[in-house]
Order: C-alpha cells, then structure tokens, then sequence
C-alpha cells in the first residue's frame, strides 16, 4: 500500500503540475483530495491493514495529503499569475498607434472676416459700436437723410415692422446712435459691424439678410484724404501689400460728395480677366464725406467739424477674397464649404 500511496502522490503532482486552467485543476482537486478522492479511498482501506502498518500508514497517507494541498496551493498560485499576465497582455494599449480624428468646429467665415476688417479699423483707433436690428424709421431713414418721400426709400426695399419700426437696412443708425452718445466728445471713430435686412429675393447676388461693417469718424479737420488713406490701408490689410485703390465718383444721401472704391483685382493684378470683367478692378465698397445734415442728425455742429463714412458688406469682401461666386452659400450651413475657411 506504501508504494500506491506513493504512485498516487507523484500521478496527483504531476497532473496538477499539467493544469493550464483553473477548472481543471478545481477537479484534479476532486479526485485526489475530495471526499470520493483517491486519497480518501485509500484511507478507508487502512482497517483492513495489518495493525502494525496502519501507524505509519497512516502517517504517510496525511503527509501526502498535506504535501498534496500545498501543491494544489502553488499551482492555484501559478494559474492565478498566468491569468492575470494573459489579462495585462491583451488589454495592453499601443500608445504609437495614431488617435481617432475628431471634428473640430471652426468659425463661420463671415464671422471670421468680420473679425479681420474690425482688427484692422481698431488699429487705426477705431471702437466697435453695436446696435438694435430693430430699428425707428427715424434711425434708419430720416436721420440720414432719407426722408419718407425720398425715391433712395425705392432702392432699399425695407421689411417694415410698423410704418415706423423696421428691420434696419445698413448698420448706419448705430453712428447715429454712437454720435449722440458721445457728444461732444471727439474726435469720434467707430466701426459698424452687423446683420442688416432687405426685401430681396434670394438669388446668387441677393439676399435678405446679409452682413456690413460701417466706419464713421468725425472730427475738427477730418478731410477726403483722411478717408483715402484709412481705405488704402483696410484695402491693403486685407488684399495684400501690392493693393492700390481708385475712387469713383457716386451718390449716397448721406454723404457728399460720395465715391465707389475699387481695389485692383485680387486675381489678375489689375491685368483684366473674368473676376474682374476685363476691367482690373473691383468694387469693395461705398464711401464719402459725411453730409452736413447728417452731422447735425448725431448731434454735433456741422460748422465745427467734418467727418468720413464708408460702408462695405462682408459677404462681398468674402466673395472677392476666397472666389466664392453665389451668396446663398453663405446660409445654406453646408459642412463642405464653410470647413474650407480657417
Ligand atoms: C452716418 C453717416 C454716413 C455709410 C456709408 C456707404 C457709403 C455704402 C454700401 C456698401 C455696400 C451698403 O452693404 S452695402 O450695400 N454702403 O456705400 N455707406 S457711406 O455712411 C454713413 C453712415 C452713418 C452717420
């Protein structure tokens, strides 16, 4: 019986030696140290021993079963490590491997050339002024001399609210609006951005709603040469070094006299080609020399002092900057063109 004993133990180490899984040594434990373990079937024959073997038998049948428990122990230890390594080294993460794009926004190019024209206005000493899109008649037409049977009232197609609230049709009432707040203060010099409104239908040269920068500065001595100047520095600010400009007589009822400013196309140098209709120039936009009624309107003593004003819409100094041919796409929210301007 001492040699099965013994073969039992060697069979018992080498298999829980063998186990690659906990399962399966969780069994082995069964059938050799279990209740109806091989082990126990073993002791159970020990009665029918001889007496004077079943002593050392005896002996030899717990020494195994301890050596036994304790390999089950270290084995069980063994699985336990293999577990977790296998675990660590499939869970591993290849920190080389390039992370996932995401999308990030970016600014809607109107926004972003609005900010461009503001940046180069403050430069000059120029403060931002803001206003209500919601406008008085009074503020939008008849301060600025647009009065109600005026025919310019024809020209600007007007969403009227009341006969005397309207949506704004230029940011021009903000000057006003900024010259009476700061009289007498001068000299006065503010930019104008914002949404203005107009009855057209959409097309890809129109549209109802749409984006200017105004500039307005009034002081003692400011003269047509002051305005030449600011505009030749926007134009080259934002067109390149190589910009020139040329002015052309015109006729707003705000500003007199009053003159178009081109800048020389973008695309062929002033060369002529399609862009610019063969001419060499663009217009970019409207300016003059703050008509006197209109100085009196913001508060401020015509005698006194002068002032320039110009207006430019930002959709088209978009257009003439990036090539874009058709205002509607400036709303249309699609990813792919508003994704093309950083
Ligand atoms: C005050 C006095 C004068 C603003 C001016 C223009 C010329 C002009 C157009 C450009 C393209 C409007 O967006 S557009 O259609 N604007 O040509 N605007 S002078 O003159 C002012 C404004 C306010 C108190």
């Amino acid at each position: 019986m001492e040699e099965q004993i013994l073969l039992l133990k060697q069979e018992a180490i080498n298999a829980f030696s063998a186990a690659t899984k906990m399962e399966e040594l969780e069994s082995l434990k069964a059938k050799y140290l279990g209740r109806k373990g091989q082990l126990n079937s073993l002791l159970k024959r020990l009665p029918t021993m001889p007496q004077e073997v079943r002593p050392t038998l005896g002996k030899l049948l717990n020494q195994v079963k301890s050596d036994l428990e304790n390999v089950f122990e270290e084995q069980t230890a063994r699985l336990r490590r293999a577990e977790l390594q296998a675990k660590l080294e499939s869970e591993k993460i290849d920190i080389t491997m390039p992370g996932l794009p995401f999308d990030a926004g970016n600014r809607h190019v109107l926004t972003a050339i609005t900010q461009e024209i503001i940046d180069i206005f403050s430069g000059m000493g120029f403060e931002i002024a803001e206003g209500p899109e919601v406008e008085t008649d009074q503020n939008n037409f008849v301060a600025l001399n647009i009065p109600k049977d005026h025919p310019a009232r024809d020209m600007q197609q007007t969403f009227y609210i009341t006969s005397e609230i309207l949506l704004r049709t230029h940011t021009s009432p903000v000057q006003i609006r900024g010259m009476r707040a700061r009289y007498p203060r001068l000299p006065v010099r503010l930019i104008a951005p914002g949404t203005v409104y107009r009855r057209d239908q959409a097309d890809a040269r129109h549209s109802p709603i749409f984006h200017q920068v105004e500039g307005l500065a009034i002081g003692e001595g400011v003269r047509f040469s002051d305005l030449k100047g600011t505009l030749l520095v926007f134009a080259r600010r934002m067109f390149g070094p190589d910009t020139v400009i040329r002015m052309r007589p015109s006729y707003f009822p705000f500003t007199e006299p009053s003159a178009e400013v081109d800048v020389s196309c973008t695309v062929c140098k002033g060369k002529g080609c399609r862009t610019c209709g063969g001419s060499g120039w663009l217009e970019i936009l409207g300016s003059g020399m703050v008509h006197p009624s209109v100085i009196r309107n913001g508060g401020y003593d015509p005698e006194r002092v002068t002032g320039f004003a110009f207006g430019m819409g930002v959709e088209r100094i978009a257009m003439l900057k990036y090539g874009i041919d058709d205002l509607r796409l400036f709303l249309l929210n699609d990813i792919r063109f508003l994704s093309q301007f950083h």
